[in-house]
């Protein structure tokens, strides 16, 4: 593996505070489309025309429609690499969150549980009149809810507040972690896209793993142009390599 990605296990091995940031690449090599670009493309639409409430209150059906669409191939996706090697990182280190913009749910699948979903879960739907929450898989093309309110996914759209909790917790841990890794987002949705600066104003070490550039390349102090699901698990195991020589020096020494 070519020399950043040593340098980025080796960095691994003495960090104190670990925060990783995904986005749509990560679940690319599970075979779920990412959202820009042709590829994002559902029929004629762009993401930006469907995931936002004036959308929904034009064309509920259509809206839902491609939720359930993606809904199905999510459901037949299996955790890759890179979700498997990120649930790994949060074993190994103590002080660690992930944040993720992807509201798949491949994460938990994959076993991470210290996360924050910035933008909710495809597989919750929530009431537009009471808010009351619902998981899926609801019936009907327009599920309703008890109150007789419209049911939605409970997803964040353009513009739409995100959980102030949530957003709370991820810019809280960006101004304290002293290593961001930045996986598969092209960086260019707010809040989230301030996440990697933050941590980078304050001293954190940035990495960014994405074949394409994005506004973030710049910034960051290692770019890792290759596939997240080809690099990460190399990464995970020189990390683990050199902790163990690490402990042996050490035992050799007591
Ligand atoms: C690989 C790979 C491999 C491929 N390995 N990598 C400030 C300035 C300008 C605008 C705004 C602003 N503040 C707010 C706004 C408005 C708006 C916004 O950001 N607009 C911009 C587009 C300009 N933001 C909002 O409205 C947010 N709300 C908000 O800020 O509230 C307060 C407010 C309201 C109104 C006005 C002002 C303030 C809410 C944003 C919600 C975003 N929601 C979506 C849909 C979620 C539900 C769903 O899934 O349907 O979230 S949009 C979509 O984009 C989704 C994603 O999470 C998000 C980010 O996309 P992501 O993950 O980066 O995917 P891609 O496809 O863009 O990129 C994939 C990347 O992977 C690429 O770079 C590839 O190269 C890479 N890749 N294979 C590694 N194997
Ligand atoms: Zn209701």
């Amino acid at each position: 593996m070519a020399i950043t990605g040593e340098t980025v296990a080796r960095r691994l091995t003495t960090v104190r505070k670990l925060l990783v940031l995904t986005g749509a690449g990560v679940s690319k090599e599970s075979g779920i489309p990412t959202f820009r670009g042709e590829e994002g493309l559902w029929r004629q639409y762009r993401a930006e025309e469907l995931a936002t409430p004036q959308a929904f209150a034009r064309n509920p059906k259509l809206v839902w429609e491609w939720y359930r669409w993606r809904q199905g191939i999510i459901k037949n996706a299996q955790p890759n690499q890179a979700h498997l090697a990120i649930a790994q990182l949060e074993i190994h280190i103590q002080n660690f969150l992930l944040v993720t913009q992807n509201v798949d749910n491949i994460h938990y699948r994959a076993g991470s549980r210290k996360l924050v979903e910035l933008h909710g879960n495809i597989f919750r739907a929530k009431c537009n009149r009471c808010d009351k929450k619902y998981l899926e898989p609801l019936t009907g093309e327009l599920p309703e809810c008890a109150c007789g309110g419209r049911l939605r996914p409970d997803v964040v759209w353009f513009g739409e507040t995100l959980n102030p909790d949530d957003l709370d917790r991820a810019f809280g841990f960006a101004r304290e972690c002293d290593m961001a890794l930045v996986i598969g987002t092209s960086g260019v949705v707010q809040p989230a896209a301030t996440i990697p600066f933050l941590a980078k104003q304050t001293g954190a070490w940035v990495v960014e793993i994405n074949p394409t550039p994005t506004a973030l390349t710049g910034s960051a102090d290692i770019v890792i142009s290759q596939p997240c699901a080809e690099v990460l698990p190399e990464i995970l195991s020189l990390m683990q390599n050199f902790s163990e020589a690490a402990d042996d020096a050490q035992a050799n020494r007591d």
